[in-house]
């Protein structure tokens, strides 16, 4: 058995030496069998294809599949240092209970969600059941059991108090599609694109494509390369130079937070010149007058002055998008966490409609459906539901539900006013919001005054050290799974199941026993994947997987024999007519309500003169490259923007030492920059924003545009005032959870945040050693 990686493995080496921990396993003890287990990685999306190499009770290394028909062979370093991940000193092996001290002390699991139960029932008794909310974070989306089992056991307590990080993120997308309606017949793929317009999303590193195309989210960089082989066209729109920026034939550097007014000037252009799909637009959208309308005051020269790019690389773009066949705008994190990023958001989705970048009937659908059940495909609009007008409101600021969720910049002020419905138990599934929320004091001071906090987690995260118990849950690997839930993420149709390859800890539990014994206790029903569950008889995980997959088009069992998975072929259908029900349906372009966000979007055009008549800003120093202006532009000229780092996903793998580049996450600058402001390469900053005030480290990046200063969230303690070399730095304490809050969703602005940048006075530990 070699150790070492095959010279021909596509995934690379390492560059970075294992941490002690990685190197001391990856030499099992002489008479070890090691043996290798095909799976798949569950940390993100991606579901990448593995292969464990494990001595039978721990995993030793994890290496990309190269028989894996999807992502053939890719892993990121995150995926690949899963050991650590696993094994490493902060694994929670056994659940916590905070003592009258405040310290925590191991307790078994049992008694751990007995006691739980025993008090989410009081507060339930005493207060109703919206006095206990639920977090979903983003890992608890990685175990397909944990969602359905966590929804079912909320669903049959009664509570309407569901956040998750999805209105952190991108719930712009799910706002879009209640306003506008949906095309049933499904979006255009970028295996068959000709252009793809990528705006605020560096699917290189974050290997995220929004709710864009499978091809952006596994193995994205290949599936780039082969694309672009073939003759797409890529633009990118980012204020930094990604690595994804890099591969594309046209990049447009936008000042941050101007998304919406650069998306209204393609619009503009592709409108007025007349380069939209007549066919489509009369088919299936109403409103197209409007659109034109509203945005005509967005003409080129106007936009590309306040978004400071070059007037003819806008109209360039517009031409080159809409001149295409085929391909479609898809966005990230950049466009919806931006100033007006509901609109934003809107206008792209406007962009794909108006330039038809749909199927049509008789086109045969992708069929990504293989483990889930999949409605058949229509050249038909579902109309839009406006769902969040009817029913619950939320207690605070009167928010309605969006797919079932209040918004979770809410969740704060629902803990922390007074008041008889006044959220008093939280449980948090795989989440650290902590860190996540904007406005770490407030969150911090919210969780603090919870009744009952429980955090379900692999470690002792920044949440979880305020919790009152911490259950430990099982990890990846140590779980049985099938991707039914991220078959919409593969590019074709294609499953995988997985066993357990290695033995969990003995202290922990799988992530869905802990709300199935919360249904059990508390007694609600239990409603799981369509059936009611006995709560008397606690199934077992592979029952449950075949329920979940009780509606696909390939018996679960068939994938089971599959250890690379199963690429499933096409279901041989096509798009089909437009029932007649729903012929009169339309894709609804400019509700009033967007249309009014929209002018508010654009009022800066309005007040803007044309290029030239004003000495042009571009590239400027510190300043002005990224600020439009306005009552912030003296006092905070930078503007801070958000950014992933390769090696870590949110707070997760952080701690591991080695993984990241280092053990704090830069706040990245210009060259100009830092040289315009006096800092060095390394040097401590303290960055304000006009919500609060933050340590950080500087690192010098010529990616960057000028005037943009570029961070990632998730780092940072408990406290303020550490060493921000030791911990990182939370950008939370930089944003606010109400400033630029969106309709509907609440979103509030988490890129473009407006802040200043100076040089920290010297602290013990710059005086120890030497910066970096
Ligand atoms: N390695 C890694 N992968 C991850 C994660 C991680 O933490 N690490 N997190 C996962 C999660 S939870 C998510 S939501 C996804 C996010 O996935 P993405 O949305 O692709 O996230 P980023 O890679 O940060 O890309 C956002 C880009 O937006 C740009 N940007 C910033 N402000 C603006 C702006 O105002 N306008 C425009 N046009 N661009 C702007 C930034 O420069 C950056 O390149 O990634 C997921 N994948
Ligand atoms: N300023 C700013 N704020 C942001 C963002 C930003 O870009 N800028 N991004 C936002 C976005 S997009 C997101 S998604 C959120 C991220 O917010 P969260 O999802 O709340 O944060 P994570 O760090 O991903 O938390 C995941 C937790 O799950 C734990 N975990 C790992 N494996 C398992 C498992 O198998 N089971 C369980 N139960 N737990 C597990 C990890 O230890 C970790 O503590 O942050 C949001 N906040
Ligand atoms: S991209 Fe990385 S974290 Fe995501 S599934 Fe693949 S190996 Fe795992
Ligand atoms: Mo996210």
């Amino acid at each position: 058995m070699t150790t070492s990686r095959p010279a021909h493995d596509p995934t690379g080496p390492d560059p970075r030496p294992p941490s002690p921990d990685a190197a001391r396993r990856a030499r099992p003890a002489e008479g070890d069998t090691v043996t290798r287990r095909t799976s798949y990685c569950r940390l993100c999306p991606a579901s990448c294809g593995v292969e464990v190499e494990t001595d039978g009770t721990r995993v030793l290394r994890v290496l990309g599949d190269r028989q894996h028909p999807i992502s053939r062979g890719f892993t990121c370093p995150k995926g690949r240092r899963a050991a650590d991940l696993l094994h490493g000193p902060d694994r929670l092996t056994s659940s916590r209970r905070r003592t009258a001290a405040g310290e925590h002390e191991p307790v078994d699991a049992d008694t751990a969600m007995a006691e739980v139960a025993t008090r989410l029932t009081g507060i339930v008794e005493e207060h109703g059941p919206d006095a206990v909310g639920l977090f979903i974070g983003t890992q608890h989306n990685f175990a397909t059991l944990t969602p359905f089992m966590a929804r079912a056991w909320f669903r049959g307590l009664g509570s309407r108090k569901l956040f998750s990080t999805m209105t952190l993120d991108q719930s712009a997308k799910w706002l879009v599609k209640s306003r506008m309606g949906v095309y049933a017949g499904g979006p255009q793929s970028l295996d068959e694109a000709d252009v793809w317009l990528l705006a605020g999303t560096n699917p290189l590193v974050s290997v995220n494509g929004g709710d864009g195309d499978g091809a952006l989210v596994t193995n994205p960089s290949a599936n780039l390369k082969a694309a672009r082989d073939r003759g797409m066209r890529l633009i990118v729109v980012d204020p930094r130079r990604t690595e994804t920026a890099a591969r594309a034939d046209l990049h447009l550097r936008p000042r941050p937070g101007h998304d919406a007014l650069l998306f209204a000037g393609l619009l503009q252009v592709i409108l007025g010149e007349g380069l939209h799909d007549r066919d489509f637009c009369d088919r299936h959208v109403e409103g197209l007058d409007d659109l034109r309308a509203a945005v005509a005051e967005a003409t080129p020269d106007r936009v590309a002055r306040v978004c400071d790019v070059p007037v003819e690389e806008l109209v360039r773009a517009a031409r080159m998008f809409a001149a295409a066949e085929r391909g479609m705008v898809s966005t990230g994190t950049g466009v919806c966490m931006g100033p007006h990023s509901n609109i934003a958001e809107h206008l792209a989705a406007c962009l794909n409609v108006v330039c038809g970048r749909y199927l049509r009937e008789g086109e045969p659908v992708p069929g990504r459906g293989v483990l889930m059940g999949e409605g058949p495909a229509r050249a038909e609009v579902v109309p839009a539901d406006r769902e969040w007008e009817r029913g619950f409101r939320s207690r605070v600021g009167g928010h309605g539900l969006l797919r079932g969720e209040l918004p979770a910049a809410l969740l704060p002020d629902e803990i922390l006013r007074p008041g008889p419905d006044r959220i008093r138990a939280l449980v948090v599934s795989g989440g650290n919001p902590l860190l996540a929320l904007p406005d770490q004091g407030t969150a911090r001071r919210a969780l603090e005054s919870l009744d009952l906090l429980v955090s379900i987690d692999t470690r002792m995260s920044q949440t979880a050290r305020l919790a009152d118990y911490v259950i430990a849950p099982t990890m990846l690997y140590e779980r049985a799974d099938h991707t039914g839930l991220m078959e919409t993420f593969f590019p074709r149709p294609f499953a995988q199941y997985t066993p357990a390859v290695v033995a969990p800890p003995r202290g922990v539990v799988e992530d869905w026993r802990v709300f199935f014994r919360l249904a059990a206790e508390t007694g609600g029903p239990l409603r799981f994947a369509g059936r009611d569950l006995d709560t008397s008889r606690p199934p077992s995980s592979e029952e449950l997987l075949d329920l979940v997959a009780s509606r696909g088009r390939v018996p679960l069992d068939e994938v089971r024999t599959h250890p690379h998975g199963l690429l499933a072929g096409h279901p041989g259908t096509t798009v089909g007519p437009a029932r007649e029900e729903r012929a009169g349906h339309r894709l609804t372009l400019l509700p009033a309500d967007v249309a009014a966000e929209l002018a508010a979007a654009l009022a800066p055009v309005a007040a803007t003169v044309p290029v030239g008549a004003r000495s042009a800003g571009a590239e400027g120093g510190a300043g002005e490259g990224g600020a439009a202006g306005g009552e912030d532009a003296e006092e905070f000229p930078l503007r801070l923007v958000v950014r992933r780092m390769r090696e870590v996903v949110n707070s997760l793998g952080s701690a591991v030492v080695g993984l990241p580049p280092q053990s704090y996450n830069p706040a990245h600058l210009h060259p100009q920059d830092m040289a315009h402001l006096g800092i060095t390469h390394g040097a401590a900053v303290t960055i304000r924003s006009p919500h609060g005030t933050l340590e950080a480290v500087a690192h010098e990046d010529p990616s960057m545009r000028p005037g943009v200063l570029s961070m990632t969230h998730g780092w940072g303690g408990l406290e303020t005032g550490g060493d921000p070399r030791t911990t990182g730095s939370n950008v939370n304490r930089l944003t606010s959870l109400h400033h630029g809050a969106q309709a509907v969703n609440h979103m509030p602005t988490l890129t473009a945040v407006p802040v200043s940048v100076t040089l920290a006075p010297p602290s013990p530990a710059d005086r120890e050693e030497p910066s970096p």
